[in-house]
């Protein structure tokens, strides 16, 4: 099983599988109707004469930074890979052979949580496709490429102004030989609520249609009963289900029983039951310690009778220790990040540990000039970024303190610093661990995370202790999220609500104890796409972008809204998105397959006294000038 790579029909035509929105202006009865060109032109004009929301007063990019180049695959031919087991052969096949490998395998995450950990989730799909190509042909021994779910979905459409289906959709064409793998929050889908059974599995379905491989399904408070409907979906999906526990805690530790061995092994028997093909353990904040590991993996191994896939963050600067200590216990696949997108909050390094292994009986066997020239791509891409960098320059053993997510960190401090609170973080560090304990020890994960943020901000903003927060005497103006989440909202944790806490935030009302979806109705799906459409003017919704909305109403408005004035900016360079264009800067974007828009800008005019500024472009060689209002 060879393909020659050049005549693969996905690299022949590289087709950007266009979205029919971006195809077919015309069904938006526009007041004044503008191709698409042009739309990107007032994108353009509009970022170049007022700057992007989102990069001002951050730091740019150095001004030494190279533009990325595509990493070119060195191999030609298309070697076989996960996802061709899984689709001749299906999951138990994927999980059989996981066990029958004696090399570690690797999941790479820099498209998903790498980003998602280290720049505020921001990474746009054009830098992700660019790479793609290289991985098919150079890692075909990858274990998986994660790339979607988790915060990556609602930050397309909120910041991105992309359609993370699309994103999704020209990653899968090109990496048609390595599993891609998404990040599930079990009932919670890709947000921050549970939803309706219906829409989970409708959810579950299309992410498998489009192109989603492997799911890593949790919850955020480890309850098994609140993740088989999830779990249920991908397995009728006839996709890899890894059914996750959340690490918190330390096992080691005797003064924190409550997350002890056996809650662990208990848990990934109830998830082997449940019809997991693989076991994920997920260390969100990187609090597995090396020692801990050594005693949880080979418990985990010898009790269940699963593939373990580790998954866990740097936080502390000791993961690489630790992925080594659970290879040797005999893990079977574990997660790291391109070495650029790796260490702090994200993923230990890849590159790393795949050079620590050479050699050894657990040899990854990937290519590390592969890994290395991919790198020197992926810190090209990371450069551009530089306006949502978190600022984390060391290593944080303060982690084992507060125990936050590495995904959860940088939004954390982004929220501190809105209200004013960027000084004070490490006494939102401590108010975030007081919250923790108020709440009974909780796993802290999205959105538990969330909701524990929340209260931690809350408690530093008011100055109020951990007791005066309980005391019945001290009025508090608790957070909705943490209203909602003692109404039992998000599930149970482990032994339930403590009564204190409880009573003080609902005082009479009496909380839920049942699953969520149990109580919540089913949405008419057909009835909802009815009604969309008839918001978008009759646009024909389909079920990418149906799922899309029933995740966040909103959110997917609002995109679409812009995607109105501002048409497929996806297909912009990141500079440019980001920055605009300096006079006498040419820039292509690729609009449809073989569709090229050349553009330079000209020069930008002075204002005019009606406040608009006019820009002027080269459009494929042709003058144009676009006005757009100066609010700068
Ligand atoms: C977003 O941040 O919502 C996506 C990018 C689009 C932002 C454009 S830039 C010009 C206009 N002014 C704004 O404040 N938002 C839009
Ligand atoms: C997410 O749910 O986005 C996470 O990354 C949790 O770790
Ligand atoms: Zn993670």
């Amino acid at each position: 099983f060879v393909i020659n790579l050049l005549k693969h029909p996905t690299f022949l035509d590289m087709s950007y599988t266009t979205k029919f929105i971006d195809t077919t202006p015309g069904l938006f009865h526009f007041k004044k109707r503008r191709d698409r060109a042009t739309k990107i032109l007032t994108y353009i004009a509009d970022i170049t004469v007022n700057g992007h929301p989102e990069t001002a007063g951050r730091p740019r990019p150095p001004a030494e930074a190279r533009p990325p180049r595509p990493p070119q695959p060195a191999r030609r031919d298309l070697r076989m890979g996960t996802r061709n087991l899984l689709d001749t052969k299906g999951p138990e096949a994927v999980a059989a052979w996981m066990k029958a490998q004696q090399k570690l395998l690797i999941t790479d995450t820099t498209m998903r949580d790498g980003h998602q950990s280290l720049l505020a989730t921001r990474m746009r799909s054009i830098d992700m496709i660019h790479a793609t190509p290289a991985y098919a042909a150079d890692l075909p021994d990858l274990f998986s490429v994660e790339c979607w779910g988790g915060a990556t979905f609602d930050v397309a459409y909120r910041f991105l102004q992309e359609c993370p289906w699309q994103r999704l959709r020209d990653i899968r064409a090109r990496l048609p030989n390595v599993m891609t793998q998404m990040l599930l929050r079990a009932s919670n889908g890709v947000g921050y609520t549970n939803y309706p059974d219906n829409v989970v599995r409708f959810f579950v379905h299309q992410a498998a249609r489009t192109g989603v491989d492997v799911f890593r399904v949790f919850d955020s408070l480890n309850w098994v009963e609140n993740m088989r409907v999830a779990m249920d979906a991908v397995i009728e999906s006839g996709k890899l289900c890894e059914g996750t526990i959340c690490y918190t805690g330390d096992i080691l530790d005797p003064d924190r029983a409550k997350y002890d061995l056996k809650y662990y092994i208990g848990m990934a028997r109830d998830l082997e039951a449940a019809g997991a093909h693989v076991l994920g353990l997920k260390d969100m904040a990187g609090l597995l310690k090396p020692a801990s590991a050594r005693v949880l993996i080979s418990a985990l191994k010898a009790e269940v009778g699963l593939p373990i896939h580790f998954h866990t963050h740097d936080t502390s600067g000791i993961a690489g220790a630790t992925v080594l200590a659970a290879a040797d216990a005999g893990v079977d696949a574990v997660d790291a990040a391109m070495d650029a997108f790796s260490g702090g909050t994200s993923q230990p390094c890849l590159g790393s540990i795949v050079e620590a292994l050479r050699h050894t009986s657990r040899d990854t066997g990937l290519d590390i000039d592969a890994i290395r020239r991919m790198s020197n791509y992926w810190e090209a891409v990371r450069s551009q970024y530089r306006a949502f960098e978190s600022g984390l320059e060391a290593p944080a053993s303060e982690v084992y303190l507060h125990e936050m997510p590495g995904g959860q960190f940088t939004n954390l401090k982004a929220q501190a610093r809105a209200l004013g609170l960027e000084e004070r973080w490490h006494e939102v560090a401590r108010a975030y661990a007081d919250a923790n304990r108020l709440f009974g020890d909780i796993v802290k994960v999205t959105p538990s995370s969330k909701v524990v943020g929340d209260m931690a901000l809350m408690m530093v903003a008011q100055g109020l202790s951990p007791e005066q927060v309980l005391d019945p005497a001290v009025e508090v103006a608790f957070p909705e999220s943490v209203v909602d989440m003692l109404r039992g909202n998000l599930g149970q944790p482990p032994g339930g609500w403590p009564e204190p806490i409880v009573r003080k935030v609902l005082k009479d009302e009496a909380p839920g104890t049942e699953r969520p979806g149990a109580n919540l109705p089913e949405v008419d799906l057909e009835a909802m796409r009815a009604k969309l459409s008839d918001e978008l003017e009759g646009f024909r919704v389909d079920d990418e972008d149906l799922a899309g909305y029933l995740m966040y109403p909103k959110v997917f408005l609002d995109y679409m809204g812009r995607h109105r004035s501002y048409g497929p900016v996806r297909t912009l360079p990141t500079r440019t998105y980001l920055y605009g264009m300096e006079p006498g800067e040419e820039i292509a974007a690729e609009i449809d397959p073989g569709k090229t828009l050349e553009i330079r800008l000209q020069a930008v005019g002075e204002t005019g006294e009606d406040g608009e500024a006019k820009v002027f472009f080269e459009l494929n060689g042709q003058p144009r000038v676009i006005r757009v209002p100066d609010r700068a």
